[in-house]
């Protein structure tokens, strides 16, 4: 598959709380660092995600006296599953992996921000309407297909990717470059969304470099 100037890479939460040690740990997302970092060479755009909770965000399971991590509750915009407190803004685990080193990354989109809303998504928010904006600077910048890796496959990644192509952008997932968490069968069901959008599935094999 070549890919062109008009293709980007879209790198999901490489985020200290996202790897081994972390708060929500991905199993295996320390060692996908290196692998994203040698996937975003053969990219001339990169762009970044960064989850990036309010403190107290409601979809932490402390937010919610009671409840325990990786229970579902159902919030105003509907299903939200409960996670232990994670990139909470501007704490060490808000930050990017330390080995992650993407220096020609061109932008990074922030998300989840506001309290009662979350949102895996880097282009729309949990409520299903919020925008953040990335879909405009793609079609601004003549980008007319995604590729996305990350953390974590059935979530942020998964959403980004269906979102992607809702916004009518060719999506592909790199699949060796993506780790997931798999909580409830939501490993399968993601690949299955994806699946019903048209996300095409790759290998990193599959890529041959640029130029
Ligand atoms: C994510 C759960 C909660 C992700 C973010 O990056 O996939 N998952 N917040
Ligand atoms: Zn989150």
């Amino acid at each position: 598959m070549p890919l062109t100037d008009r293709d980007i890479l879209l790198v999901v939460d490489v985020q200290n709380d996202f790897l081994p040690g972390g708060a929500l740990a991905v199993p295996g997302g320390d060692a996908l660092v290196p692998v994203v970092n040698q996937l975003a060479l053969r990219f001339a755009h990169v762009v970044l995600t960064q989850d990036w909770h309010a403190p107290r965000h409601l979809s932490f399971a402390s937010s919610h006296p009671g409840k325990v991590p990786y229970e579902t509750i159902t919030l105003p915009y509907g299903p939200q599953i409960l996670w232990p407190d994670h990139c909470v803004q501007g704490t060490p685990g808000a930050q990017f992996a330390p080995g992650l080193d993407i220096a020609h990354a061109e932008l990074v989109v922030r998300k989840g921000y506001r309290r009662d809303v979350d949102s895996y998504s880097a282009f729309c928010e949990a409520d299903g309407a919020t925008r953040t904006g990335l879909a405009g600077y793609l079609r601004e910048r003549g980008i007319a297909r995604v590729f996305l890796a990350g953390l974590a496959t059935d979530f942020c990644v998964a959403y980004s990717a269906v979102d992607a192509r809702r916004a009518g952008f060719d999506v592909v997932v790199v699949e060796d470059a993506c780790r997931a968490i798999d909580t409830g069968g939501s490993l399968a069901s993601a690949w299955s969304r994806m699946r019903d959008a048209d996300v095409v599935r790759i290998t990193m094999d599959r890529l041959t470099r640029r130029g």
